[in-house]
């Protein structure tokens, strides 16, 4: 951690939306009169039936809920399109940059990507989709992604997106879990010049899932898949049909918009439930105040839209701010680690928002890649995922953006929507490594293992004081599950599951997760849904995971793994293992070490010990701390013994 401050640049101060007393101001008043501050707020949407009231949530067990905006109705893809169709009807919506330098950029103009997303709504409607009815969305990088959310919310159906890289197991969960009748999907992604096979993927999917009726395929790359007569259906074929009028379903602003899931301590992924009129107020503000963000300005997320942060701050964000959003198809480093960089002088990218796992594996590939190119078009610069080491943001910071941009770390999560803690760029002196202070309306607070609050500086557990627009409203398919997860650790605050320290100054410092969710190049990822993965295998008697620290990953997976009597550890199986938990999830679950354990350190009522294993998986263990409480002391010799490094 560094105590460095950057001052805010003259000139950020001076022009920005947003500047120290500003930002001070208005902090205060989305405190002090919550319910005025976001009605005005809710100003920036476009709303059928304009909000009489903003909060309306209670985090205690009586009268728990979490309600925004009650009795308003607006439409979230009438917001991100129609409404400026009139002002910049011909202004680019989308920029989208193929995984292959050598071809073509394409580009949508708003009316283009409104008819589009007109004609498969309507596309969607003839399928039977309903207002509520979940649609399933497994989607490579390309523009069709972002129609398939959007006509989805014209006509109030909820989106699953499911990330491209999960494995058709693992979709098949998600599909079933969600119950949705139909899929969109593409032929082929296209990953670093490799061929993604979603279509077989979700062919494998629907066996384990038969509930699904129709599979919407769009050929992106033209490779060869199996058309099930009765079920598939060619996008291009459909869309050429359909009609490029389609109203927008008149929404409750509480009325869902997504659900996507998410891993967490316990069990299998949960679907995490975003409503519509608090998400999208959410998404809109904070990417513009930010970002700084300017209609006009060549903006860049490079996330998947498998994630949130593709779901906020590529789509609903950018396009609800009438924004130019770039959308990449491929991979930072292909066809070598300048393509960033060749992408941002390209189109002149003036805002880059991306993850640190990302910028440590460019700047392990040295300077020379960033130097050959300009960058002079960038203005900002903004991370998310993990925090970001101050090697990784002093990197950023002087040799992408030559000292000339501010940088915005922002924290938040899948549950939160959009930004929390974060600088604004005109506002909040940055120190390396801090996400500094929080957005409107957010009381970040710390609270010790007992549940006290911690004033002044000092490290604890994070949690967040009241709600806020764009807040989750649930679990689907298990409403208990929601308050059982978020608001019974404390009572009457949600817990975010990270750690945090506020420094002498008051700014935060995210110092990681707390609980059983290692955090693997930016995604999160449950050590239970690994562990249960493993031993699906028929060798495999037990198998507890954690995390470890990782040069370019931030934390890598270590799987300890106890065999079946019988079975010999080798090298073969190791990778028989690697490759099983890869296809059982996807490839960013793959373990990077297996350590053969005969035997998992474990508390005589049987609880495995993880602390132990965390440091034996660190290399950490002239502290181990007291393991007088084992069932077996001698179980730890063995492990230290043969920690695999
Ligand atoms: C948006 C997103 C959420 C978890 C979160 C935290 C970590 C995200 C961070 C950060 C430190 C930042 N995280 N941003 N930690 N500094 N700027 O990543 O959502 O995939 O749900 O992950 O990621 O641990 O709890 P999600």
């Amino acid at each position: 951690m560094s105590d460095e401050v950057y001052a805010v640049p003259a000139e950020w101060a001076a022009h920005a939306k947003i500047d120290a007393t500003r930002y001070a101001d208005m902090y205060r008043a989305s405190l002090d009169d919550a319910d005025a501050f976001w009605l005005d707020q809710a100003k920036r949407l476009d709303w059928l039936t304009f909000p009489t009231k903003a909060d309306e949530s209670s985090f205690h067990a009586e009268g728990f809920g979490v309600r925004w905006f009650p009795d308003g109705h607006l439409n979230v893809a009438a917001n991100c399109l129609d409404r400026h169709l009139a002002s910049r009807g011909n202004a680019t919506a989308i920029i989208w940059e193929p995984d292959d330098p050598a071809e073509a950029p394409r580009t949508l103009t708003y009316l283009e990507l409104y008819e589009q997303v007109c004609r498969l709504a309507n596309v969607l409607k003839a399928q039977g989709v309903a207002k509520g009815d979940r649609v399933t969305i497994y989607m490579p990088m390309i523009p069709e992604a972002a129609v398939a959310l959007l006509a989805c919310a014209r006509i109030g159906a909820i989106h699953s997106v499911v990330f491209g890289g999960f494995s058709p197991e693992a979709l098949a969960g998600r599909i079933e879990d969600c119950g949705s009748r139909v899929v969109i999907t593409a032929d082929e992604g296209r990953r670093g010049g490799k061929p993604v096979p979603l279509k077989a993927n979700v062919d494998v999917a629907c066996h384990h899932a038969p509930i699904v009726e129709t599979v919407i395929v769009v050929a992106a790359t033209g490779g060869k898949v199996t058309m099930q007569a009765g079920r598939d259906v060619d996008y291009a074929t459909e869309m050429a049909k359909a009609s490029i009028d389609c109203p927008p379903e008149p929404m409750r602003a509480e009325d869902p918009l997504f659900v996507l899931y998410t891993s967490g301590s316990t069990g299998k992924p949960k679907g995490v439930m975003h409503t519509s009129g608090g998400y999208l107020l959410w998404a809109s503000l904070t990417h513009d105040i930010t970002f700084d963000h300017r209609p006009g300005q060549i903006y860049w997320c490079a996330a998947d839209i498998g994630w949130v942060t593709g779901h906020s701050y590529i789509v609903y964000g950018p396009l609800a701010n009438g924004g130019t959003t770039l959308m990449y198809e491929g991979v930072p480093n292909w066809p070598d680690a300048s393509r960033i960089w060749q992408v941002v002088d390209r189109h002149q990218v003036e805002i880059l928002y991306t993850a640190p796992t990302a910028l440590r594996a460019l700047m392990k590939d040295g300077d020379d890649f960033v130097a050959s190119t300009s960058r002079k078009s960038l203005k900002l610069l903004g991370t998310v995922g993990e925090p970001i080491n101050p090697e990784a943001w002093r990197w950023y910071h002087e040799i992408v953006g030559k000292g000339r941009c501010p940088i915005v770390d922002t924290w938040w999560q899948t549950e939160t929507g959009g930004h929390m803690i974060t600088p604004l760029p005109g506002a909040t002196p940055l120190k390396p490594g801090s996400a500094t202070h929080p957005f409107f309306g957010v009381e970040p607070r710390l609270l010790d293992a007992e549940g006290q609050t911690l004033e002044g500086a000092a490290e604890g557990n994070l949690v967040i004081a009241r709600s806020w627009p764009g807040m989750m409203r649930g679990v689907w398919g298990d409403p208990e599950r929601f308050f059982q997860t978020y608001f019974t650790t404390y009572k009457g605050v949600y817990t975010t599951g990270d750690g945090a320290r506020r420094d002498a100054d008051g700014y935060w410092w995210i110092t990681g997760r707390v609980d059983d969710v290692i955090n693997v190049s930016g995604h999160r990822m449950g050590t239970a849904e690994v562990e249960s993965a493993l031993v699906l295998h028929a060798k495999v008697a037990e198998a507890a995971v954690v995390g470890f620290p990782h040069d370019i990953k931030g934390q890598g997976i270590y799987a300890y793994v106890t065999l079946n009597a019988g079975e010999a550890p080798s090298d073969d199986l190791r990778k028989e293992l690697r490759t099983w938990v890869r296809e059982e999830i996807g490839p960013i679950a793959t373990p990077d070490a297996i350590q053969f354990a005969p035997g998992l350190p474990k508390t005589r009522s049987g609880k495995i010990m993880r602390r132990i294993l965390r440091k034996v998986a660190e290399g950490d263990v002239s502290s181990l701390g007291d393991t007088s409480t084992l069932a077996d002391p001698a179980v730890v010799d063995d492990l230290i013994a043969n920690r695999v490094s």
